[in-house]
C-alpha cells in the first residue's frame, strides 16, 4: 500500500481550492474570487486502488500584514508544512511574480520532499502573458512542472498519475471511501461563508465567521439548520443584515438552494447574525 500527504501552498486567489475539488472529485472546499477564502488547512481524501493520497489545502499567503487573521493564517500555513511528503505549489500565470511568490518560494526553499510547480488557469487567454516566467522558475526551482486548468478540468489526470508516483510505502490515513476530514457542521459552516464572501464587499468579508448550532431531520423530511453568523462590529452587522433583511436572507436562499441540490432534501435555514469580535481568537 502506498500513502501520503501532498500540501497546496500558493499565494491567495492561485485556485489551490479549486484544484482540490478537481482531484478529490467533489466539492469539500469552498472556492471564490476573493482572497483569503481558505481560513484553515483542510484535507481533501483521494484514493486509487491501494494508494491513497491526502491534498492539505491552505490558506493563500498574503503579504506580511499586521491584522490578527492574516498572521494567523501564515501561522496555519506553516505548520501544513510540517510531516508532508510532497509540495504542491500552484501558481497563476495571469499574474507576475512578486513578494508573495518570493515569500512562498523561501518558505519551501529549506523542504526536500518532492516539489511539483502546478502552472493553473491555462483556460484563461490572459495565462499567456506570464506562464514563460513561471515555466522558468519551475525548471529552476522544481522537480516537475504540469499545466492544468482545475476549473476545466485540463490536464488534471496528468497530474494525478504524477502524484500517485511520489506516494511512499504506507497504511491509509483515511477509510477508503472518505473525501474529506471536516465534519457536517463544518462544512455547512464553510458553505454558508462561501454565499458570505460572494456577497458582501471590501472588508466586510473578513468581519466574519460561521458557527452552526443545530443540525437534525425533522419529522416531515426536511433538514433543519441553525447557524450563527459572526462578525466583529456592529456596523458590519447592518451591512451583512442589508435593507429590510435582504441581505441574510439572500444568502441563506443561496445556502439552501446548493444544500437542497447536495442532500436531494428540503432544507429549512435559520440564520442569525450577532457581533462577536472573538471568533478570530477561536479560529483553529
Ligand atoms: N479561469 C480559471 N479560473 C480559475 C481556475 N482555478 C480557479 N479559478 C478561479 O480563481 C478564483 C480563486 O479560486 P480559489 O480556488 O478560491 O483560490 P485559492 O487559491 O484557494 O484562494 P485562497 O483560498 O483565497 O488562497 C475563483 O474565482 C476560481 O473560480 C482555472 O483553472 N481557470
Ligand atoms: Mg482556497
Amino acid at each position: 500500500m502506498k500513502s501520503g500527504f501532498a500540501v497546496l501552498i500558493g499565494r491567495s486567489n492561485v485556485g489551490k481550492s479549486t484544484l482540490i475539488n478537481n482531484l478529490v472529485g467533489t466539492k469539500v472546499a469552498i472556492t471564490t474570487p476573493k482572497p483569503q477564502t481558505t481560513r484553515r488547512p483542510l484535507q481533501g481524501v483521494l484514493t486509487r486502488d491501494d494508494s491513497q493520497v491526502v491534498f492539505v489545502d491552505t490558506p493563500g499567503v498574503m503579504q506580511k500584514s499586521k491584522d490578527q487573521l492574516t498572521s494567523k493564517l501564515l501561522q496555519f500555513i506553516k505548520d501544513s508544512l510540517k510531516d508532508i511528503d510532497m509540495i504542491l505549489y500552484v501558481a497563476d500565470p495571469t499574474r507576475e511574480i512578486g513578494n508573495e511568490e518570493k515569500q512562498t518560494l523561501k518558505m519551501i526553499e529549506p523542504l526536500t520532499q518532492p516539489k511539483l510547480l502546478i502552472i493553473n488557469k491555462i483556460d484563461d487567454s490572459r495565462s499567456k502573458m506570464y506562464i514563460d516566467v513561471y515555466r522558468d522558475l519551475g525548471e529552476e526551482q522544481f522537480d516537475k512542472v504540469i499545466e492544468v486548468s482545475a476549473l476545466k478540468g485540463l490536464n488534471t489526470n496528468y497530474l494525478k498519475d504524477w502524484i500517485f508516483e511520489q506516494l511512499p510505502e504506507g497504511e491509509f490515513y483515511y477509510p477508503e471511501h472518505a473525501v474529506s476530514n471536516i465534519t457536517k457542521e463544518e462544512q455547512l459552516a464553510e458553505i454558508v461563508r462561501e454565499k458570505l464572501f460572494l456577497r458582501l464587499r471590501q472588508e466586510v468579508p473578513y468581519s466574519t465567521h460561521v458557527e452552526v448550532d443545530e443540525i437534525s431531520n425533522r419529522k416531515d423530511g426536511t433538514l433543519y439548520i441553525k447557524a450563527r453568523v459572526l462578525t466583529t462590529e456592529e456596523r458590519y452587522k447592518g451591512m451583512i443584515i442589508g435593507l429590510g433583511g435582504r441581505g441574510i436572507k439572500e444568502i441563506g436562499q443561496s445556502t439552501r438552494k446548493e444544500l437542497e441540490a447536495m442532500t436531494d432534501k428540503k432544507v429549512y435555514i435559520d440564520l442569525s447574525v450577532k457581533v462577536d469580535p472573538r471568533w478570530i481568537e477561536r479560529l483553529v
